[in-house]
């Protein structure tokens, strides 16, 4: 079928708005007729050219949520009709990951889907006869894709898409990372490193976990007010402490936080998370993307003193259980995703959605298809 698709056909360029070539699903798959996608900083990330497993042409896009419009041979857990978030990270509940139940990263299809290709190692999706690459199993940026089965939640249908979409990425990965990642605690004091569209989700993770102090650190000040309204309690522009950011971390946190996550992508914050953390067991939260050839460092005594390096992927959800009980929070009222929603746009403009990201003008911008 011919679908309109937003593609990414080579690194650093704005996406092109085309009409595609979409092939019907196969054995174990799934054909999702697109009803909204956010845009997250992670796609911007792999249009630049930045992320070692980009790849193109792509249709980007991985923050989605759907109508099931027909099912491939030997699909058993979902049928037309129903309302589903595509899942960037799967989970099949039978590879060695899933039923170790120690981490959420299922690994049944990580390896085609890294290569940009269903389950089977082809693309559903060309232009002309022209190959186009998924991305991250999902190309939300397209009005119709083919998902995996097991890489879709299936969703209660009275949760608005153009809200619920953003359960597919940000909210999950900044609420996951504070209460199955990191498992914060009523009491403790935690340090939030950037505050945009994971930051903010992360810091109202903390004020539901109880935490006791919630320090957002961003060197844009605009974020300030809506960080408040989500539960932060002290805010620190970096740019505007006198002498090093750590040690005022540690002062402020009565000898560093209990757990500290970063939610921007850059490895000298990520060092200085780490060392913002109390000593004998502070642990942090790595959350953001750093691009290709980029390490992280620290003395090894920072961890021979106890603190702890961590890492969250999908804030350790486990997307077909989880996912859908997120939805079940917001719709009653528990989290909020109405407000950091900031714009919303049709396909045709979404070059400006990453304008207003770049600019640091928006939150959440939102396609509606
Ligand atoms: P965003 O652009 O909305 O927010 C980033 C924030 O960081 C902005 O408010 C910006 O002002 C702030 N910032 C930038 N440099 C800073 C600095 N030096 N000090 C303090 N603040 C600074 O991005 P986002 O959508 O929230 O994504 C954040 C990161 O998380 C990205 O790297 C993204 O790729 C990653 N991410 C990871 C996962 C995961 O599962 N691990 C999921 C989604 C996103
Ligand atoms: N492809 C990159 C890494 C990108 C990355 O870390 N992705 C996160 C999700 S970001 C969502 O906005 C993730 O889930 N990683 C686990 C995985 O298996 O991809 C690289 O560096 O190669
Ligand atoms: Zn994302
Ligand atoms: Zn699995």
């Amino acid at each position: 079928m011919d679908v309109k698709a937003a593609v990414a056909w080579e690194a650093g360029k704005p996406l092109s708005i085309e009409t595609v070539q979409l092939e019907g699903p196969r054995e174990g798959e799934v054909l999702v007729e697109m009803k909204a996608t956010g845009l997250c900083h992670t796609d911007l990330f792999t249009l630049s050219g930045d992320d070692p497993e980009g790849l193109f042409p792509a249709i980007l896009g991985h923050e989605g949520a759907g109508v099931v419009v027909d099912v491939g041979p030997g699909v058993t857990s979902l049928q037309k009709g129903d309302h589903v978030i595509p899942l960037y990270t799967p989970e099949c509940r039978e590879c060695d990951y899933c039923t170790s139940h120690k981490t959420n990263l299922c690994q049944k299809i990580r390896v085609t889907q890294g290569r940009g290709l269903m389950p089977d190692g082809t693309s559903r999706f060309s232009m002309n006869g022209k190959k186009i690459h998924h991305y991250m199993g999902c190309s939300t940026f397209a009005s119709h894709s083919v998902v995996p089965e097991i890489a879709l939640a299936k969703i209660r249908k009275d949760a608005p898409f153009d809200k619920v979409c953003y359960i597919g990425c940000g909210v999950t990965t900044g609420v996951g990372a504070v209460i199955f990642t990191a498992g914060v605690k009523p009491g403790d004091n935690v340090v939030v490193f950037g505050l945009g569209g994971i930051g903010l989700n992360v810091i109202q993770g903390a004020r539901i976990a109880g935490a006791d102090k919630i320090v957002g650190v961003d060197i844009n000040p605009a974020r300030k007010e809506l960080a408040e309204k989500f539960g932060m309690t002290h805010f620190v522009n970096p740019k505007e402490v006198e002498g090093d950011l750590v040690p005022y971390l540690v002062d402020l946190t009565d000898g560093g936080a209990d757990y500290s996550f970063e939610c921007i992508g850059n490895v000298n914050v990520m060092r200085q998370a780490l060392e913002c953390c109390h000593k004998g067991w502070g642990t942090s939260v790595i959350i953001g993307v750093a691009g290709a050839g980029q390490e992280i460092s620290t003395r090894p005594f920072q961890l021979v003193t106890g603190r702890v390096w961590k890492g969250s992927a999908f804030g350790g959800a486990r997307g077909r259980t989880d996912v859908p009980k997120i939805v079940d929070w917001y719709m009653e009222g528990k989290i909020n995703i109405d407000d950091l929603i900031t714009h919303t746009m049709p396909l045709e403009d979404i070059n400006k959605g990453f304008d207003l990201m770049k600019k640091g003008e928006s939150i959440r911008s939102v396609v509606i298809y």
